[in-house]
Parts: structure tokens; sequence; C-alpha cells
């Protein structure tokens, strides 16, 4: 999308991947036919979904995203600094583009904004009002799965470089192996620059047991809305006051194990499938990995970044990473003439 009004239409399809219901209905198939019962916590993220995470940002249990707001205010100039001018900047995640703000206020004519996410809604609400608060600046949202292998033929850098932002502790929501091939894609595609990533850190199991248990039970709606949206468009008929939010830490594994375990025996239909709920059986729909500060260098480096500065909170509850990309190869050393 150019810096016009923008239109659905306007933004990249996810590139060579089957439309977002399709892909739910399938996993959830899979996820109920399988034992353990689990599936990709992405598909929490459909517009109601989507509404219930920003609710979630807002609470006061929820330190994330105030924690990771304040260490981006608090080092703009530098983290500004580091990116470069115009710098091509691609968010992964982007949701609202509340935080691509802060940054965006503190750089030197960044060249190009490209929010990537699964969520046309939010894609489109989004990079109307950046359009509008950014005079200039240029907006090309691209709707994809940034767990696969993301394409970004159709943006050919006009930048001096290109760079991601990877923010909300997202990165805790993937696998290890599966935040290492994120980070392995990273290396190659910000050749050159570098990438921002905002890493929930290990801490007082308490706490973390608050964050994703709050009282107001707004967690527990965001975890049963997986099923709703299975009911809206899947034709399934859970009843979702029969399923009940569990989300517990595992001091062994660094992560939140999220659930929603059955409270008494029940029988579903999805799809036209019939599944049997034994009381206590769960689905499991989310792992949230915390990480110390040594740990997530050590797997970036792993992966063919170079880590640089890390900016955290006094509490050391979060922490914001700057990764180096390895150099673009030059003319001489790739072998051209
Ligand atoms: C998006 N992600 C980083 C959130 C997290 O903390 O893992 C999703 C979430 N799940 C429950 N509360 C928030």
């Amino acid at each position: 999308m150019r810096n016009l009004a923008l239109e659905v239409s306007d933004i990249d399809p996810p590139a060579r991947s089957m439309p977002a219901c399709a892909e739910f209905g399938e996993s959830l198939l899979l996820a109920l036919r399988s034992r353990p019962r689990r599936i990709a916590p992405k598909f929490f993220y459909d517009e109601a979904g989507s509404a219930l995470f920003e609710a979630i940002c807002a609470l006061d249990e929820y330190y994330l995203t105030r924690t990771e707001v304040s260490i981006l205010r608090q080092h703009a100039a530098q983290i500004a600094h580091l990116i470069g001018l115009r710098a091509e900047i691609v968010e992964f995640g982007a949701g609202s583009g509340s935080k691509i703000r802060i940054l965006l206020d503190a750089l030197a004519r960044p060249a190009r904004y490209v929010p990537v996410d699964l969520s046309v809604a939010h894609l489109d609400h989004a990079a109307r009002a950046l359009v509008h608060d950014y005079p200039g600046l240029e907006v090309a949202p691209l709707a994809a799965d940034f767990t696969r292998p993301l394409v970004l033929t159709t943006h050919q850098p006009a930048a001096n470089r290109r760079v991601g932002v990877f923010l909300g502790s997202t990165i805790g929501n993937l696998s290890l192996e599966e935040a290492h091939e994120f980070l392995g894609r990273a290396a190659v595609l910000f050749r050159g620059g570098g990438l921002l990533v905002g890493v929930d850190l290990v801490k007082d199991p308490a706490v973390l047991h608050r964050a994703y248990n709050d009282a107001q039970g707004t967690t527990a709606a965001f975890n049963r809305n997986l099923l709703g949206r299975a009911n809206r468009e899947l034709d399934a008929d859970f009843d979702l006051a029969g399923f009940r939010h569990y989300a517990f830490y595992e001091p062994l594994a660094q992560r939140i194990q999220m659930h929603l375990v059955s409270a008494r025996q029940q029988t579903v239909h999805v799809c036209q499938e019939e599944f049997v709920f034994q009381e206590g059986e769960s689905l499991h729909t989310e792992n949230s990995r915390k990480y110390t500060v040594d740990g997530f260098r050590a797997l970036a480096r792993r992966a063919g970044l170079t880590p640089g500065p890390v900016w955290c909170d006094p509490k050391q509850w979060f922490s914001v990473h700057w990764l180096a990309s390895p150099p673009r190869p030059t003319p001489a050393s790739s072998g051209a003439r």
C-alpha cells in the first residue's frame, strides 16, 4: 500500500497459505483427534480475541505491556540510532500499532513501515491511523503468518536497510525450535540491519501466575474465546461454561502453559465430527516461554545474529534486545565481477 487511502484489497494476502478459517478448522480437528490435544496460539486472534488481548494488555496483573512500553520510551533515542536513517521497519505481530509509534516518533525519516499480522482488520485499522498521523511515511501492510517463511518481494528496499521489530514477547509463544527458526530467518531477511525483540524474563512464579490468572477473568475469556470462535466459524457447539481456564508456570521449562479443561464429561461437535471430553481432559492452547537475558542472547547467537545492547526495567522483569544481522555480502565477497 502506498501512502494513499487504504483499501482492504490493497493488503497483500497471506503468501501461499490457506485462508485462516480453513486453517483453523483443520488445526482444531487435528488437535481434537490427537492426544494430548493441542492447538497453536495464533488461532486466539480473531476480532474478539484481538480485542480481549488488548484488554489483557491494560490489566494491572499483566505487567508485560506497560513494562515494555516504559523501556521503549526510555531508550527510544538509542534504539533509533541503532535502527539508523531511512530504514524500512518490518513489524511482526503488529496488532494495534501502538508501540511502533514510540519508535516512529524517535526515528530519523523512516523509509517505510511494513506491519505484518494475521488479522486483516487489525492491519487495516492500524495502517489507516498511521498514514493519517505520520504524513510522508509509506505504510505497506502485509497479512501473513510470521511463524512461516516470509516473502517481502513486493517491497524492495527503497531504504538504507531493513530492520525487524518483534515486540510483546510474542517470541515466547513459539517453541525453542520455532524461535530458533524465526531468528535464523530474520538473520537472512534483515542482512545489514537487525532485529529488535521484546522478551519476557524468568521471575517469581507468583508474579507470572497472577499475570495469566487475572482477577477479572479477562485471560480466561481470551482463552475460552477460542471455543467461541469455533462455534462462530466452524459450526461447533462448545459450551464455553463447560471449560475452565487453567494456566500454570513450569519453573524447569521456564514457561506458562495455558489449557481449557473440561469441567465434566461432554460431547462436542466440530464440522459435523463428534468428540468426547472426559471430566478434567484438556485442550492445550498456549505456551508462554520466559527467558533469561543470557539464555535469549545465546539462542540469538546460535541462529546467526549478533546480540547487541539489551535494555531492562529496574525489576528485571522484561527485556528488549537489539540483535544485529550479518552484513550484506559485497559483490567481491559473493564472487561477482
Ligand atoms: C501475545 N503473547 C505474548 C501473550 C503472552 O503473554 O504469552 C498472549 C497471552 N496469553 C495469555 N495472556 C496473554
